[in-house]
């Protein structure tokens, strides 16, 4: 019959065919590397049963080896960031600060996919507890391959899965995306090497592949090996754009979220002058004659070269909370 082939004695599709190379059979338009080394990538073309072959290479963050039986190109190393506490971040680049907003955030999420990289965001919900000076994390959403997973402090021990509670373990798109419970965190995990840690209650950690480093943004910073261009610097600190925590559109972010995003710091040298002349919390620090006099001239330096303001870089570096609280700025 025209265009069908007998194959182990059924009758299907010349395009159902697969090709041999080097002895082996592969599927209809299956990618494989051709070599040891991985230089070659080669294609079963099912319309003329040949495999095709190009050169190709990994990129400098991988290496060609065998893992669970496929040769591949994989990551060579990880990257971690945490949020803990009331929280204390630590980005992937090893840059420590705190930040107390009381909103959804973007923790770290891919900005520039690239076409062999699958994209992720990875939000945080934080809430005030007791006082309304420091926040918490309060909640963990996950998206990845379509999917919506939530770690929630109000339903310890379970995921919210594109809204509808679910127990673990839990295992979807094939298995590309499974979540556990691992001591007394919840774990997500991906086939590509994201994993994500909550605690259900106030600590997250996530690794990521260093196939990633430089096309990330949020709190967790851009991954790009400078710790100096991480959070607390514009830009770095950003709302979702998608819908997080059950919310139905990508809203315009609360006016209150917005302003600790975007401080305005109108007279930043009358707010400074006045704490000066206090001598007290952030005015001992900024004090000509106080005791952090001979590093004053390089937080003056970061905050006028627009790294910060001087009350949010007071407040990042040396954990100045009263400042902030007191809405000085
Ligand atoms: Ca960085």
């Amino acid at each position: 019959m025209e265009g069908f082939v007998l194959s182990q004695g059924s009758c299907i599709p010349r395009s159902s065919c697969g090709c041999h190379y080097e002895g082996r059979p592969y599927a209809p338009n299956e990618s494989f590397w051709g070599d040891d080394q991985c230089s070659k990538k080669c294609t079963c073309n099912p319309s003329t049963r040949q495999v095709e072959c190009a050169p190709s290479a990994c990129k400098a963050s991988e290496k060609c080896e065998i893992q669970k039986g496929v040769r591949g190109c994989y990551p060579t190393g990880h990257g971690n960031c945490s949020a803990t506490g009331d929280p204390h971040y630590l980005t992937f680049d090893k840059h420590r600060f705190d930040f107390q907003g009381p909103c959804a955030y973007v923790l770290t999420e891919v900005y520039e996919t690239p076409i062999d990289l699958t994209w992720f965001g990875v939000y945080v919900q934080n809430e005030y507890r007791g006082n309304q000076q420091v926040t918490w994390t309060r909640s963990v959403q996950v998206n990845v391959y379509d999917i919506e997973i939530v770690i929630s402090r109000q339903y310890p021990g379970k995921l919210l899965v594109g809204g509808l509670l679910t127990f673990l373990p839990y295992s979807s798109v094939g298995g590309r995306v499974k979540a556990f419970k691992q001591g007394v965190n919840a774990v997500i995990q991906t086939n590509f090497g994201l994993s994500v840690h909550f605690d259900w209650d106030s600590k997250v950690f996530v690794t990521v592949p260093n196939t990633y480093a430089g096309i990330l943004r949020g709190l967790c910073g851009n991954f790009n090996g400078n710790g100096g261009d991480d959070a607390l610097v514009p830009g770095s600190i950003l709302v979702p754009s998608i819908p997080v925590f059950g919310t139905s559109s990508p809203k315009e972010p609360d006016p209150k979220c917005k302003e600790i995003i975007d401080p305005k710091c109108p007279g930043l040298e009358v707010i400074e002058e006045q704490q000066r002349a206090s001598g007290k919390a952030c005015g001992l620090i900024v004090a000509k004659d106080g005791p952090f006099q001979e590093c004053l001239h390089i937080l003056i330096q970061r905050a006028l070269s627009g790294i910060a303001s001087m009350t949010m870089f007071l407040q990042g570096t040396l954990h100045c909370h009263l400042c902030w609280n007191l809405q000085l700025c």
